[in-house]
């Protein structure tokens, strides 16, 4: 609520600087991206914060340089991207000929090698877009901002400090550590006041979750991140949370984010933009639990186990991956072979979780 009146006032002072610095030299650093300006991941890949750690445009992803998509990211240290927020995360990658342009009726992304690949991004009146040193990116028309990612957002696997996650919104984990698409794990806030941890693709029963709040019937209605990495349950009348999930962080000057990584754990980061040091100070559930059991964590007809504390999945005897470069896809059967397993398979079996 309170990121909004501040949205509205930037947006606002905004064109006001814009209407005063007219026939003036530009001002040194600015965030405000002006109509017509492109980007593309071949030239000038993004529109920089002032600060020019935070950014929105295309990034490289998936283990390519070749296959781009468009988000907003954290320059966490040189030459690191942490990536805050995806467009069209399962869309399918772009590539190195696709243009974005801010025009008045939206972003608008082509792409000459796709037949469908005009995308416009579509608003209207719109006057200009900035990029903040909060990660924050918005469109706005002349007064208001008419689209941001945040609030209320299309968010995809994280939160940033000031932003909430509300009733009924869920985050879903990205696939891996490099590619961002949607992965195995969703973190939801329930309308029974409880935020839960499932595998995706499940209903929001309680035998499939993996980690709760335990907060069901407490009259909660959102998570916040606030500006010092508490992460808090508050009820939608009340400014003092009802439950702190993490204390205040004592130490100024880093920024906060809560992602749910792709290996299905919700964990509280900080950013030291100064020494560039992330560290994580929290993760749910907790790094010590077996990781086995994390439902979701391998796929159908396959069982885990624990070596050197990381999970590993097998294809139950008689099954093979069913994709061969990804252990935890599940498994599919091999109609060559439907022999029985064996004495020494079904022990092994016995350790599934
Ligand atoms: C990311 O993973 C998804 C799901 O497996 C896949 O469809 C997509 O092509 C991958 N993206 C890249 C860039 O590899
Ligand atoms: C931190 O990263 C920024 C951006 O890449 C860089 O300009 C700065 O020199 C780095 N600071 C340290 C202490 O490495
Ligand atoms: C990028 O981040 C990784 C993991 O946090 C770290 O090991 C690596 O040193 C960083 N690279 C640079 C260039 O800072
Ligand atoms: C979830 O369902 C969607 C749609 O059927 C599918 O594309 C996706 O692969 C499934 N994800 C997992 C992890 O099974
Ligand atoms: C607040 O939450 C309660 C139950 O959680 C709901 O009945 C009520 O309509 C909500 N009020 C507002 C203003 O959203
Ligand atoms: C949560 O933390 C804040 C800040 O430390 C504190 O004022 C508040 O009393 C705590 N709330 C609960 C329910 O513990
Ligand atoms: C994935 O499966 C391959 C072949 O079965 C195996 O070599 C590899 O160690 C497995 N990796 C993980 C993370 O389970
Ligand atoms: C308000 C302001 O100074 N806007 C400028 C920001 O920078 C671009 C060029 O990068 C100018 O076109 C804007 O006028």
């Amino acid at each position: 609520m309170c990121s909004a009146i501040f949205h509205l006032l930037t947006c606002y002072l905004l064109h006001f600087a814009i209407a005063i610095l007219q026939g003036v030299a530009a001002a040194q650093t600015n965030n405000s991206i002006p109509l017509e300006s492109s980007i593309s991941p071949s030239m000038s890949p993004a529109w920089f914060s002032p600060s020019g750690r935070f950014a929105f445009g295309f990034y490289p992803d998936g283990g390519s340089d070749r296959d781009f998509y468009v988000g907003v990211w954290l320059l966490s240290s040189p030459g690191n991207i942490t990536v805050l927020w995806t467009q069209n995360r399962d869309n399918g990658p772009l590539h190195e000929d696709a243009v974005m342009k801010l025009t008045s009726s939206g972003l608008e992304l082509q792409q000459n090698d796709a037949a469908d690949s005009f995308i416009p991004f579509l608003l209207a009146d719109v006057s200009s877009a900035s990029i903040f040193d909060s990660g924050s990116f918005v469109i706005c028309d002349a007064y208001h901002v008419l689209w941001d990612w945040e609030s209320p957002g299309p968010l995809t696997d994280t939160i940033l400090s000031g932003h909430d996650l509300g009733s009924e919104s869920e985050l879903v984990s990205s696939f891996s550590e490099t590619n961002h698409s949607s992965g195995r794990f969703r973190l939801k806030m329930q309308l029974d006041s409880n935020l839960v941890m499932y595998p995706v693709n499940t209903s929001d029963k309680r035998d499939d979750a993996y980690w709760s709040s335990d907060t069901a019937g407490k009259n909660i209605a959102r998570l916040n991140l606030n500006d010092h990495g508490r992460l808090s349950l508050y009820s939608n009348i009340s400014q003092t949370p009802k439950f702190n999930l993490t204390s205040d962080n004592l130490r100024s000057g880093l920024f906060y984010r809560a992602t749910l990584d792709f290996d299905g754990i919700f964990r509280l980061y900080s950013h030291d933009l100064v020494s560039n040091q992330t560290k994580v100070l929290a993760s749910f559930p907790d790094e010590s639990t077996d990781r086995c059991r994390i439902k979701g964590t391998c796929g159908i007809n396959s069982y885990c186990y624990l070596r050197h504390e990381l999970p590993v999945c097998n294809c139950l005897p008689g099954f093979v991956n069913i994709d061969v470069d990804v252990n935890s896809s599940g498994c599919k059967q091999t109609f060559s072979n439907n022999a029985c397993p064996s004495a020494d398979e079904m022990k092994e079996l016995r350790s599934v979780a």
